[in-house]
C-alpha cells in the first residue's frame, strides 16, 4: 500500500476506534500492524475456494488491506454462534485463540448453522440437526459473544454479518430461516451492541453463480465478500456490485479480466478448448507480434497472462507468478503445464520461472529473449543496455550496488539443470543482429548450455535482422513446436463443441484416467513381521530387505503396463521408508545400509528413470506416534506430507488411507485411541497442503477430492460406475460404500473410482501366499471390472523380504500382459465403414469414423437435438468378435446413460448386449457374434453423447491363446 492511503485509513480507522493520538504519520510508521480477526463457520474457512490460504475471504481482505494490517482466520467448519448449537464457536480451540489475539477488528460471520432444523427436508432424518430450537438465546448469545470480545479489547471494531443466502439450503441450511428470522435479530444485536454491519444476505441474493455447491461461495463469492468488509472497516458503503471478474474481449475471443495479488490479469479463450485445456502464458507484453497466439488461439489454446511492468523476472515476480499459476489451474481448469512464452526481457520471467517449476511447464517458445540481465539491461557485453531499465531492475532485485548485481548467480543461464531434468524443450527465435539483446550473448549461450546438459533446444536464426521484428512471417514453425510438446495433433481448427455436462474432469484428473493401470507397493516392517498391520511397536533394525532393487520393482511394474507406482512411504506402523527430519522411528534406525538409506528416494528415482509416476501413501493413522489423537499429531502429519511432496520430484498421486484408529503402541501408552474420521484430521487443509506443494498431484480418499476409493478392496467397479459424486456426503474413513462403488449419477463433482486389490491375498508380502499369487485370467478378470467400467486398477505387488518381487508375482504379470496385448492387438472397427444417424452440424470435426481412429482426443458428436442417435459399423466382410469397447470423450463429461448394441442377422438387427454408464472406458464381453454390421444405440442420454471410441476385439475365450 502506498504511503499516503495508508495515513488515510489510519485516520479513519482511529476515529472509529476512538484511539486517539495515533494519526502522526511517523507513529503510524512505527505502530504494530492492526489486527484484524475474522470469526465464522466453513465460509470464513474458505471452503468452496481451491486454494483457501489465497482465496478464502480473510486472505482476499488481508492482500486488499496492504502492509499494516494482519488478518487471522478463525473459522470453523459447521460453527454455530448459540452455545446450544451442536457445534459452538465458543467451545472452539480458534475462539480461544482469537481472544488471546486482542484484535483490533473482530468480522463475525456466523448463523448459517444455527439455522438447521429438519423441518423443510432439506436433510434427511437420520443427520437431522435442530439447533433453531434454540432461537429464543440467539439474540442473548450473540450480544454475550460480543462482550466476550469486548473484554479483552475494550476499543475494539465489531462487525457482524448478515449471513449469505443459500441456493437453496442444504446440510439442514435454512435459508428461508435466515431471511424471516435470523436477519431481523442480527439487526437487532447490531443496534443493541453498536456493532457494524456487513450485508452479505443482500449483496449476494440473485448471484448463485457464486454458490456452486449452493451453500459455500467460490473464488468470486469470497472476493465480494472481502470487499464488502473491507469498505465496512474503511466506513464506506460497499454496493456489492463491482464484478471480479470483467467480461470483455480480445480480437473477438472472450476475454475474462481480474486482479491476482494485485496485478491485473487477463484470460483469452478459445471458442472451443483443446483437450486438456493447453494455454499459453507470456509474462510480458501481451498481445505484442501475436502471431503465434493467434494461431494457438485458433486450435484451442487460451492464453494468460499477468501485468507485472518493470519487474524483469525477479523473485517478488515469481511469487506474483505462482498465485496466478494457482488461479489459473484451479479456476480455469487448464492443464497443470503451461506453455510459456518469453519475448524480449520475458525471457527473463519464462526462465526462472521454469526453473523454478519445471515440471508445471509443457515448454517455453522464447523469441529475442533476455537470458542473463548482464547483458540487458546491464549493458556488459557489447549490446547497448538501458540505463533506466537497469536501475529498476536493481532496486526489484533489492541489489544494494552494480557489483551485488553483476555477481547475482541466479541469472537463467546460470540455472538450467531443472528443466532439462524435467525434459522442457525450448525454441529460441533470433536475429542475428540483435543490437539490444545481442544473440550471442543470450541465446547462444542458452543452446551451448542447455545442450551440453542434454536439453531439448532448437534455435531459428534469422539473418540480418535486430531485435524487432519478434516471432516469424510463418509461425508455422513454432506452432508445431508448441503442439508437439502439449501433445496436441494438429487437426481441425472450427465447428463448435457441444457444451459440457455436468462436472468435468481437471487436467490433473485426465492425466490420471489416462493411466487406466498402475501399481501399489506395500513395504514395511510388516513383511519381516509376518504382520498385516504393525502394531507401531517394531524395532525399526528389523526392517533389512537383503537384496532391495528399486528398479526391479519398477521395471516390474512397467513390463506389466503400469503407467505409475504409489508406495506406502509409512504404513498404520508408523515406520517411515524415508529419514524424516520428524520423527526416529523410520529407515534412519533400521540395518538397511546402515541406517543411510531412502527408500523413497530409490523408488521415486527408479519411476523417473524408466518413465512413469510416482505417487505417495502416508498413512494418516500411526499406532506408534504418541501423539496420535491429538492436533499435534496433525501437524506432524503435515510436516511429514511436506517432506515427501517436497524433496521427491513430481508426484501424481497422494493415496489417502482410510482405515484410522484403534489400539497401537502410541509412544508406550500402548491403549486404545479412536478419532472422528469426520472431523479429527481436518482434510481441507491437508488437501490444500497438497494442492500448493503439487499442484498436478490427484488425491486420493472415500471422499476424493480427485479420485474416490471403489468401496471394497476386491478391484471391482460398480456397474453402472459413475464418475460423479456427491463428495460432500463422505469423508475419510466414513462412507456408505455400495455409493461408491456406483458414484452418484448426479453428483456434483467429479471424483471417479480407483479400485485397490493385491496381486496376493494380502498387501504385505508372507511367504505362506505364494500360493495365492492371482492368476493372469483372475488379473484379466480385475482389469475387465475395473478398467473395463471407467475406473483406474491399483494392483498391490508387495516386495518380499530380499525387497524383490517375488518370481511367482513377475509370472502372473507377465501372462497378464501377454493375454491383454494378444486382446487389444487388432481392433476390428478400425477397417469398418462408419456412419451415424446424425453428426454435429455435419461437421468432419465431430465426424463418425473418429470413433475408430485409435485416439481418444477425437469424438463423434451429434447435434443437440439428437440425443437417441445411433451408429453403424459396415464391413465388407464378416468379422467376428466378443469384446466391445466404448469410450466417452471425458473433458464434456460424463453424458451417456444407457446404450444398447445390435448386430445385422439375417436381414434384421438383434440385440447382443446392453450397458449404462460409459465414461473413460466401458468393456463389454459378449457371445461371440459374427456379422457385417454392429450398431451402437444410445437409448438414453440427458444431452448429445460424445464418444471417442468404439472398438470390436476377441479376447481370450474365443483365440483359445491362453
Ligand atoms: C487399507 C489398509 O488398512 C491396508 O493395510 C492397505 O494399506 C489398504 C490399501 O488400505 O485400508
Amino acid at each position: 500500500m502506498k504511503a499516503k492511503e495508508h495515513i488515510i485509513i489510519a485516520v479513519l480507522l482511529a476515529s472509529t476506534l476512538q484511539i486517539l493520538n495515533l494519526v502522526a504519520a511517523d507513529a503510524q510508521q512505527a505502530s504494530p500492524p492492526l489486527r484484524v480477526a475474522c470469526v465464522g463457520d466453513s465460509i470464513t474457512v474458505g471452503v468452496g475456494t481451491e486454494v483457501r490460504d489465497l482465496q478464502s475471504y480473510p486472505a482476499q481482505l488481508e492482500r486488499m488491506l496492504g502492509s499494516g494490517w494482519q488478518v487471522g482466520n478463525y473459522g470453523v467448519n459447521g460453527a454455530t454462534l448459540m452455545s446450544r448449537g451442536d457445534l459452538p464457536y465458543r467451545k472452539s480451540r480458534a475462539f480461544t485463540e482469537v481472544l488471546r489475539s486482542k484484535p483490533d477488528i473482530v468480522v463475525i460471520n456466523l448463523g448459517a448453522n444455527d439455522s438447521k432444523h429438519p423441518g423443510d427436508g432439506s436433510m434427511d432424518s437420520e443427520k437431522a440437526v435442530n439447533n433453531w430450537q434454540y432461537h429464543t438465546n440467539f439474540v442473548a448469545d450473540y450480544l454475550s459473544l460480543l462482550d466476550a470480545f469486548r473484554q479483552v479489547n475494550p476499543a475494539i471494531k465489531l462487525l457482524v454479518c448478515l449471513p449469505a443466502p443459500a441456493y437453496p439450503g442444504r446440510w439442514g441450511i435454512n435459508d428461508r430461516t435466515i431471511r424471516e428470522e435470523m436477519l431481523p435479530m442480527i439487526r437487532e444485536v447490531a443496534q443493541a451492541s453498536g456493532a457494524g454491519i456487513v450485508d452479505l444476505y443482500g449483496m449476494l441474493s440473485g448471484h448463485p453463480e457464486c454458490f456452486p455447491d449452493t451453500v459455500h461461495p467460490n473464488v468470486q463469492g469470497t472476493d465480494l465478500i472481502a470487499r464488502a468488509v473491507y469498505e465496512e472497516i474503511m466506513n464506506r458503503k460497499f454496493e456489492g456490485q463491482i464484478p471480479t471478474v470483467t467480461k470483455t474481449s480480445w480480437e473477438n475471443f472472450d476475454e475474462e479480466q481480474f486482479v491476482v495479488a494485485g496485478h491485473r490479469c487477463r484470460v483469452v479463450m478459445p471458442e472451443s478448448y483443446a483437450p486438456g485445456k493447453p494455454w499459453i502464458w507470456r509474462p510480458e507484453f501481451f498481445g505484442a507480434f501475436a502471431t503465434v497466439d493467434r494461431a494457438m488461439l485458433a486450435r484451442g489454446y487460451a492464453l494468460a497472462f499477468i501485468e507485472m511492468d518493470n519487474n524483469f523476472g525477479s523473485p517478488a515476480a515469481m511469487k506474483w507468478m505462482d498465485q496466478f499459476y494457482h488461479h489459473i489451474v484451479t479456476n480455469y481448469n487448464f492443464s497443470t503445464k503451461a506453455t510459456l512464452f518469453g519475448f524480449s526481457r520475458g525471457g527473463l520471467y519464462a526462465l526462472n520461472w521454469g526453473t523454478l517449476h519445471p515440471e508445471r511447464v509443457a515448454c517455453i517458445y522464447l523469441d529475442a529473449p533476455v537470458c542473463d540481465f548482464k547483458s540487458w539491461p546491464a549493458g556488459r557485453g557489447k549490446g547497448s543496455g538501458s540505463k533506466g531499465d537497469w536501475e529498476k531492475l536493481k532496486k526489484c532485485y533489492g541489489f544494494k550496488s552494480d557489483e551485488e548485481a553483476v555477481s547475482y548467480a541466479r541469472n537463467p543461464l546460470d540455472c538450467l539443470a531443472p528443466l532439462r531434468q524435467a525434459n522442457v524443450a525450448i525454441l529460441s527465435v533470433c536475429g542475428d543482429a540483435d543490437k539490444s539483446v545481442p544473440y550471442e550473448e543470450n541465446t547462444a549461450i542458452l543452446k551451448e548450455r542447455y545442450q551440453a546438459l542434454g536439453g531439448d533446444i532448437q534455435v531459428i536464426l534469422k539473418p540480418g535482422v535486430d531485435h524487432h521484428p519478434h516471432s516469424l512471417s510463418s509461425p508455422e514453425p513454432i506452432v508445431n513446436f508448441i503442439l508437439k510438446h502439449t501433445a496436441i495433433p494438429a487437426g481441425p481448427t472450427s465447428g463448435n463443441a457441444p457444451t459440457p455436462f455436468g462436472p468435468v474432469p481437471t487436467a490433473r484428473q485426465l492425466a490420471w484416467h489416462q493411466q487406466e493401470f498402475i501399481g501399489f507397493i506395500h513395504f514395511t516392517v510388516n513383511t519381516f513381521t509376518d504382520r498385516e498391520w504393525g502394531y507401531g511397536d517394531e524395532d525399526p533394525k528389523i526392517f533389512n530387505p537383503s537384496a532391495f532393487s528399486a528398479r526391479q520393482i519398477v521395471i516390474t511394474a512397467k513390463d506389466a503396463g503400469m503407467k505409475g507406482l504409489i508406495f506406502t512411504c509409512k504404513h498404520h506402523d508408523g515406520f517411515c521408508l524415508w529419514p524424516s527430519k520428524h520423527t526416529e522411528h523410520s529407515v534412519r534406525n533400521a540395518s538397511w545400509k546402515n541406517g543411510n538409506g531412502d527408500m523413497v528416494k530409490e523408488l521415486s528415482d527408479a519411476c523417473r528413470k524408466q518413465g512413469i509416476a510416482f505417487g505417495v501413501y502416508l498413512s494418516p493413522w500411526d499406532r506408534n506416534h504418541k501423539d496420535y489423537g491429538q492436533p499435534e499429531y496433525l501437524t506432524y502429519y503435515r510436516n511429514q506430507l511436506r517432506e515427501l511432496l517436497t524433496d521427491y520430484g513430481e508426484i501424481t498421486e497422494v493415496w489417502f488411507d482410510g482405515a484410522n484408529g484403534g489400539d497401537g503402541f502410541y509412544g508406550g501408552a500402548r491403549e486404545h485411541r479412536k478419532i472422528d474420521p469426520k472431523t479429527y484430521y481436518d482434510w481441507p487443509t491437508t488437501w490444500q497442503l497438497v494442492r500448493e506443494l503439487q499442484p498436478a498431484a490427484s488425491m486420493f480418499s472415500d471422499a476424493g477430492p480427485d479420485i474416490r476409493w471403489v468401496g471394497n478392496e476386491r478391484g471391482h467397479a460398480g456397474d453402472p460406475c459413475w464418475a460423479t459424486l456427491n463428495r460432500e456426503d463422505f469423508a475419510p474413513g466414513s462412507s456408505d460404500v455400495k455409493r461408491l462403488e456406483t458414484g452418484d449419477r448426479t453428483g456434483n463433482y467429479w471424483v471417479p473410482a480407483e479400485c485397490d486389490v493385491s496381486i496376493r491375498k494380502g498387501w504385505f508380502y508372507h511367504p505362506s501366499e505364494d500360493t495365492t499369487v492371482k492368476t493372469p485370467r483372475e488379473l484379466v478378470d480385475l482389469y475387465f471390472a475395473s478398467v473395463g467400467r471407467g475406473a483406474v486398477l491399483l494392483l498391490n505387488l508387495p516386495p518380499d523380504r530380499r525387497g524383490l518381487i517375488h518370481e511367482r508375482d513377475i509370472q502372473a504379470l507377465q501372462g497378464f500382459r501377454r493375454m491383454l496385448d494378444t486382446i487389444f492387438a487388432r481392433d476390428l472397427a478400425r477397417k469398418a465403414k462408419v456412419s451415424a444417424s446424425n453428426t454435429r452440424g455435419k461437421h468432419p470435426r465431430f465426424a463418425p469414423a473418429l470413433v475408430s481412429d485409435a485416439r481418444t482426443d477425437t469424438f463423434w458428436a451429434t447435434d443437440d437435438v439428437s440425443t437417441n442417435p445411433d451408429l453403424v459399423l459396415s464391413f465388407s466382410n464378416p468379422v467376428t468378435f466378443n469384446l466391445v469397447r466404448l469410450r466417452e470423450y471425458l473433458p464434456l463429461g460424463q453424458r451417456v446413460e444407457g446404450f444398447a448394441l445390435d448386430s445385422w442377422q439375417d436381414g434384421g438387427w438383434v440385440e447382443f448386449g446392453a450397458g449404462t454408464s460409459i465414461g473413460n472406458c466401458r468393456l463389454l464381453r459378449t457371445e461371440p457374434v459374427t456379422t457385417t454390421r454392429v450398431r451402437l444405440r444410445i437409448t438414453s442420454s440427458p444431452v448429445c453423447p460424445t464418444i471417442s471410441e468404439f472398438g470390436l476385439f476377441a479376447h481370450d475365450e474365443m483365440q483359445n491363446a491362453f
